[in-house]
């Protein structure tokens, strides 16, 4: 702007003032009139100290003169303030304008997982039978991970073929790459009262690679303690389970006596299924198909855990979570669900908050 002009002419003054704030189009242009007016250096800041230097009359009618000057100033700066801030603000609200209903950019398309996504869709089964999520270190000892399930130091499980040991100048009780998550439910037995009720989803680890073997795959486990607990409850959770995660509500589910340390008696669960024509089907079609292993918690597991078994029994249940991503989704080779892919994941992967199975809906 023009400099204001020197005269101590209150009327110029106005004229010049009042015209510098209507042609200001910015509310900072506004606020260099405002000092350049009322500022420390400002011509009516230095009029007003100027009133010192005139006689006791002449000083009271020119400060009210003054004082008019400033008060009619400042209201029509106040005005003008008012009227650019709006003008501003409307302006940010039509440039910056968001149409929050487009889809997202297409580049910025993420896709969860399968694993995560099978696990997400089990919890979500499981905690509407009342089973709560428990986790535990990947890192174990041999302890948790074999002795207190009963895994004897001869058991093959123990092989060095299998299971991942770390370096360790100890030769007892060595830490290990957990082979299941079953020393989670070990931990949970030795820290919590019965009733339990819990599932124990996570990566395991076992020195294994080919087409059905990874060395690092995901598993859930589940386990109940009670004090009546028996094999009828475990084979209707189980059931149960399958039909609402493979969404066939008369999926036949089969239960074949089998042999875990950890369990006795132990079962695997069979799924029904059909094979015709060289592809996988699930349903009521008289094959079977091997999905899970199961069984009543050992007394000696039980025992290593604390607890009686004259008083206190359950079941515990173990499946491979990649797997039933693979038969859920007709995903045909285990090995690429770590092969960080895009174009796989693109494929396989989900979108957030995707739930494909209607059963699972809340
Ligand atoms: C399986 C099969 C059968 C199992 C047992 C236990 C524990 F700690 F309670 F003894 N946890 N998980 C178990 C039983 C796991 O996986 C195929």
């Amino acid at each position: 702007m023009t400099p204001a002009p020197m005269a101590d002419e209150i009327g110029t003054l106005k004229t010049f003032f009042l015209s510098a704030i209507a042609s200001a189009t910015t509310e900072a242009e506004l606020e260099a009139v405002r000092v350049s007016a009322l500022g420390k250096k400002g011509s009516i800041t230095a009029l007003t100290r100027a009133l010192g230097t005139l006689s006791p009359e002449e000083r009271k009618t020119r400060g009210a003169e003054l004082n008019t000057l400033k008060n009619d100033i400042l209201a029509v700066l106040d005005k003008q303030k008012k009227i650019l801030s709006a003008a501003a603000m409307q302006e940010r609200l039509v440039n910056e304008r968001l149409d929050v209903t487009l889809p997202i950019r297409p580049e910025a398309e993420g896709r969860v997982h399968p694993t995560p996504q099978t696990i997400e869709e089990i919890v979500t089964i499981f905690a509407s039978m009342g089973f709560a999520v428990a986790k535990g270190p990947d890192i174990e000892t041999e302890y948790y991970n074999f002795e207190a399930l009963n895994i004897p130091s001869s058991h093959p499980a123990r092989d060095m073929q299998a299971t991942f040991f770390l370096p360790s100048a100890e030769k007892t009780n060595q830490t290990v790459l957990r082979t299941q998550t079953s020393p989670v439910q070990i931990r949970t037995m030795l820290h919590k009262k019965p009733p339990i009720r819990i599932i124990a989803p996570g990566r395991t680890y076992r020195c294994d690679y080919d087409q059905t073997h990874t060395p690092m795959f995901h598993q859930v486990e589940g386990l109940v303690i009670d004090e009546k607990t028996n094999m009828g409850h475990l084979k209707g959770c189980v059931m149960d389970f399958l039909r609402a995660f493979f969404g066939i509500d008369d999926l036949p589910v089969r239960f074949r006596p089998s042999y875990f340390p950890f369990t006795e008696p132990s079962a695997e669960v069979d799924i029904g299924c059909s094979r015709a024509g060289g592809e996988l089907k699930l349903g009521n079609y008289g094959d079977w198909l091997e999905i899970m292993g199961c069984g009543m918690v050992h007394p000696n597991v039980l025992k290593n855990c604390g607890l009686d078994p004259e008083k206190h029994q359950g079941f515990a249940f173990g499946m491979g979570i990649e797997r039933l991503a693979m038969l859920k989704y007709g995903i045909p080779d285990l090995r690429t669900f770590f092969d960080a892919d895009m174009r796989w994941l693109r494929h396989y992967g989900f979108m957030p908050f995707d739930i494909p199975n209607p059963a699972l809906r809340g």
